[in-house]
């Protein structure tokens, strides 16, 4: 061993006792991963990752992605040690209320973090995102001699990340469309919770990437080797054409001398004693926690000057394009700040009242029109492109070795498509959308979750939104789907009533920070008459009095395609002496954010109030009261024309006139 392999080895066993240290503080967490990938995190960070503890938000980055979010103590570790803005105290913390170390990493918790992980699987597909956006962004911006992307996406990924499906899908794409930035480290260290893999994976993972259409760099078949990882990844980084696996053979818990390669280190502190041992056994002062040797922090901290260095000529780049390119420029900035441009607005369609559309149908307008004009809304769907109508029309198709095209194919890949949208969203400068049948949002609910946890502006085209979906039967109606995505905090569900009010909500969309999910008929719906009922503008409140209410005897409050429906019914209400109001209620989560005067005003006390939503009625209660009652439908739907699955689930005038005549004394 020479010098340099001596500070090196200090280095790794450094990463090594700082998680050893931070999960026995916490007395939980994960040491295992951390202490097998020790050497191979170090080495990439080292040698290959090009970053800046400084400005962990500079565009011109590697993003670097712990799919094993477990392993949260080793990137800890790498923050801490390589600059960024975590502290000892930090580490201390690890796992503890309001620290920024919590249990596995989150996204805007911690400077550095580029994604929140812990649900495995997610980050190796959300990479693949990354990695895509970073063609598109490529495509749109660089010019010969001005590459302002020539950054790489790092994963690390565990036995349990190649098990998930979802990982598979968005390899799958990957290959395809050969996203040669991505290299993935995969720690092969042959175990998990239950024990070794042996137990339930016995695959060849690396023919399988091969088949993907991945390059297989080198296998390193022990983590130690340090020459051996560089070399590998060397080979990794080397192939632009293909994304490239790197598979490392790691032992977990490496230098505990009675856990190394044993499941039990994967999810639980070492303990005292054998923490103890394992310092005594890679030399490290047993007694002292934290402990880090100046000659590790001088070592390591050398990324502050190397990152700044790297950033200032990134950046000196960029300044060279900008005199060359200042309108691109101006919008590179633009998008990577995430502000929309200027007049967009303007571009949004209006829809003439009296025939009939379908909200996908309007989805879809919408699109064309602000497609020329948002360049970074960027977007498809997972093969139900005509259903969803996410196709822009007039631009090309984004393939292989040409991504200059805005619509992105994603294969019947509903998992693999949210948690690529995610990366898009992350890597900056792309607002993605994503169609599917709103039946099929449960392939992508996991990786919903992860965007609405981190805050991802993302756009969910979700279309043939109700029983109204017909003949393809119980199995493509959603009835619970709505309900279901309004349990998730911090998505914004939007279901709106007619082709205008889309309009509204794309217009919302666009606007919001977070997620949205989009709710959109397959069926034909009226194009209200706006001369006559409230604007459409009202959908930003969520919720609005398309008629006037204030002598109604009961409102009426629909969303979707049940507002023609709740209309109708009022005029025959009224026939039968029946005064009633409308509300339409595109949006709870809009609605719940509006003040209480403004929610008292659209749904008053003490008015008689009957929901209507083709869907389950889990949740309405809350809006109509115990005094009010919920049409809808609390069962799977069934085989038939959507007009009569609609009407045999009571969505029909006579029932809505019989709910709410009942609802009267
Ligand atoms: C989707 C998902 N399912 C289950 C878990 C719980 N879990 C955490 S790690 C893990 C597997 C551990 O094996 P591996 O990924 O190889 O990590 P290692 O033990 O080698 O660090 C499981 C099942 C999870 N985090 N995410
Ligand atoms: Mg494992």
């Amino acid at each position: 061993m020479n010098k340099s392999d001596d500070l090196d080895l200090l280095c790794v066993n450094a990463i090594r006792c700082l998680a050893i240290d931070a999960i026995e503080a916490a007395s939980s967490g994960h040491p295992g991963a951390p202490m097998g990938l020790a050497p191979v995190a170090y080495t990439l960070w080292t040698r290959f990752l090009r970053h800046n503890p400084a400005d962990p938000a500079w565009p011109g980055r590697d993003r670097f992605v712990l799919s094993a979010g477990h392993a949260s103590m080793l990137l800890y570790s790498l923050l801490y040690l390589t600059g960024y803005d975590i502290t000892l105290e930090d580490l201390r913390d690890f796992r503890q209320l309001g620290s920024k170390t919590p249990g596995h990493p989150e996204r805007g918790l911690t400077p550095g973090v580029e994604m929140t992980t812990g649900p495995l699987g997610q980050g190796l597909s959300s990479a693949v995102g990354m990695a895509l956006a970073r063609e598109l962004i490529g495509a749109r911006f660089n010019r010969p001699g001005f590459d302002l992307t020539d950054y790489r996406v790092f994963v690390i990924a565990s036995d349990g990340d190649m098990m998930e499906g979802v990982a598979s899908e968005a390899s799958s794409i990957a290959g395809h469309l050969g996203l040669g930035s991505l290299v993935c480290l995969y720690d092969d260290n042959q175990i998990t919770i239950e024990g070794k893999t042996e137990l339930s994976f016995s695959e060849d993972v690396a023919a399988r990437y091969r088949a993907y259409g991945w390059h297989v760099a080198p296998f390193v078949p022990d983590a130690n080797d340090m020459e051996a990882v560089s070399a590998s990844i060397q080979e990794a980084v080397s192939n632009d054409s293909q994304p490239s696996l790197v598979v490392v053979r790691s032992r977990i818990a490496c230098g505990s001398p009675n856990l190394e390669g044993h499941e039990k280190a994967h999810g639980a502190p070492l303990g005292v004693e054998e923490a103890c041992l394992t310092k005594k056994n890679l030399g490290w002062p047993e007694e002292q926690k934290f402990c880090v040797p100046e000659a590790v922090l001088a070592h390591t901290r050398v990324a502050l000057e190397k990152g700044a260095a790297a950033e200032a000529e990134w950046s000196g780049r960029f300044e060279a394009y900008a005199s060359a390119f200042p309108d691109l420029a101006a919008d590179y900035r633009r998008v990577t700040e995430g502000r929309l441009p200027q007049g967009w607005e303007a571009h949004l369609p209006e829809f003439e009242p009296g025939g009939k559309v379908a909200t996908r149908g309007a989805s879809g307008k919408v699109l064309d029109a602000l497609a020329p004009v948002i360049w970074e809304l960027i977007g498809g769907s997972a093969d139900l492109g005509p259903s969803n109508q996410t196709f822009i029309k007039g631009f090309e198709s984004v393939r292989k070795g040409d991504f200059s095209g805005r619509n992105v194919h994603f294969g019947v890949r509903e998992h693999a498509m949210a948690a690529m949208m995610n990366g898009m969203a992350l890597h900056g400068g792309i607002i993605p959308y994503g169609g599917t049948f709103l039946v099929f949002a449960d392939y992508m609910r996991p990786a919903i979750r992860l965007a609405a946890l981190m805050g991802a502006h993302v756009v969910y085209v979700f279309t043939h939104d109700s029983l109204g979906v017909g003949e393809d039967g119980p199995t493509h109606q959603p009835v619970e789907h709505l309900a279901a995505l309004r349990a998730i905090p911090g998505l914004c569900v939007i279901r709106p009533a007619d082709a205008n009010e889309t309009v509204e909500a794309w217009r919302l969309a666009l606007l919001r920070s977070g997620p949205v999910a989009l709710a959109l008929s397959r069926q034909s719906l009226p194009v209200l008459d706006r001369g006559s009922l409230a604007p459409a503008s009202g959908l930003a409140k969520g919720a609005y009095a398309l008629t006037p209410a204030d002598d109604a005897d009961v409102l009426l409050i629909a969303s979707g395609s049940e507002v023609a429906l709740a209309l109708t019914a009022r005029e025959a209400l009224a026939e039968s002496g029946v005064k009633a109001g409308v509300v339409s209620m595109p949006s709870w989560e809009l609605f719940d954010e509006q003040d209480k005067e403004y929610r008292a005003s659209v749904l008053p006390a003490g008015k008689k109030k009957l929901a209507i939503e083709a869907g389950v009625t889990m949740g309405w209660r809350k809006y109509v009261g115990d005094s009010g009652a919920v049409l809808g439908w609390d069962r799977f739907g069934m085989s038939a024309p959507g007009g009569v699955a609609l009407a045999t689930a009571g969505f029909t005038v006579e029932n809505v006139m019989a709910k709410a005549q009942a609802l009267l004394p």
